[in-house]
């Protein structure tokens, strides 16, 4: 399965994470970007499912259009699932700058949509 991470310069730069999932693209929206040491949490809110090709999708996105703005790929790469529940997803990312096991957790308190992910071993 691949996933991809789009830097997005939309009106609040953030960072989409977008995996391969169920014959779609399950997506995040990481506004401090993704963490590279281990043990660090970052919100990533989860947005609304995209296609699977969007993931390699690079350009700009025109004004006036719902996230109007750059879009660059941060990162791709294959990964593995490790573990899968409602409220907790474990993978292994094989990229070029995320590379091993991340956790994504639910965050309720932060809001219906609202993650943690957190960079494991
Ligand atoms: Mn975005």
């Amino acid at each position: 399965m691949k996933f991809s991470v789009q830097e997005h310069f939309a009106t609040h730069h953030h960072y989409d994470l977008r995996m391969e999932m169920d014959g779609v693209a399950k997506s995040w929206a990481v506004p401090k970007g993704l963490p590279l040491e281990r043990g660090e949490k970052r919100l990533a809110i989860q947005v609304e499912d995209h296609s699977i090709d969007y993931m390699d999708f690079e350009g700009e996105i025109p004004e006036g259009m719902y996230g109007a703005g750059r879009v660059l790929i941060w990162d791709k790469g294959e990964y593995e699932l490790l573990k899968r529940s409602k409220s907790e997803i474990k993978v292994k990312f094989m990229g070029e700058k995320l590379r091993g096991e991340y956790i994504l957790v639910k965050f309720p308190r932060a809001g219906k949509n609202a993650w943690l992910i957190v960079k494991g071993n």
